[in-house]
């Protein structure tokens, strides 16, 4: 197991307009866990549709691309990538359940979001769509490379 394994977080336009950035960046450092990249966008509907391609079909689709999209009217959402040991997996379980009704208390749904169309963050699912979500909004350009001098704290 690599303890280099990434994952793409996004903080949706919910999650930023509710001023939440600050509590969902916590959880991922206080985890450990060694922020790559961040940066803040106004996403294009484009890439959102893109994004979410696999939900297609699905009858929210477009009011979910529109919204993140900044269709409705301009709203920004962070892009991170974070790193660390089986973090797509523990990613997800840091995130809760799509649906916030379903997800426990201490979770960051659970905790923070109410509905499912305002769930507030997105996290890759698995390491396959990591890799495709990071190529998709990041250039490589844009992870720095440092070393995270908490590095030998948190693994043996
Ligand atoms: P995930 O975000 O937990 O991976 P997905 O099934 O990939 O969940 O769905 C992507 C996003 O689409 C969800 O986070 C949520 O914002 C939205 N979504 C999913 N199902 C519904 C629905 O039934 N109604 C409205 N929005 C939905
Ligand atoms: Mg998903």
């Amino acid at each position: 197991m690599a303890n280099n394994e990434r994952t793409f977080i996004a903080i949706k336009p919910d999650g930023v307009q509710r001023g939440l950035v600050g509590e969902i960046i916590k959880r991922f450092e206080q985890r450990g866990f060694r922020l790559v990249a961040m940066k803040m966008v106004q996403a294009s509907e484009d890439l959102v549709k893109q994004h979410y391609i696999d939900l297609k079909d699905m009858p929210f689709y477009g009011g979910l691309c529109s919204f993140i999209g900044s269709l409705l009217m301009p709203l920004n959402t962070i892009l991170q990538i974070w790193e660390g040991l089986n973090i797509v997996k523990n990613g997800r379980l840091m995130l809760g359940e799509t649906n916030p009704a379903d997800s426990k208390p201490g979770s960051i749904r659970g905790d923070l979001c109410i509905t499912l169309g305002r769930n507030i963050i997105h996290g890759s699912d698995s390491l396959d769509s990591a890799k495709k979500e990071i190529g998709l909004w990041f250039k490589p350009e844009e992870m720095v490379e440092y070393k995270s001098c908490q590095h030998g704290f948190l693994y043996e």
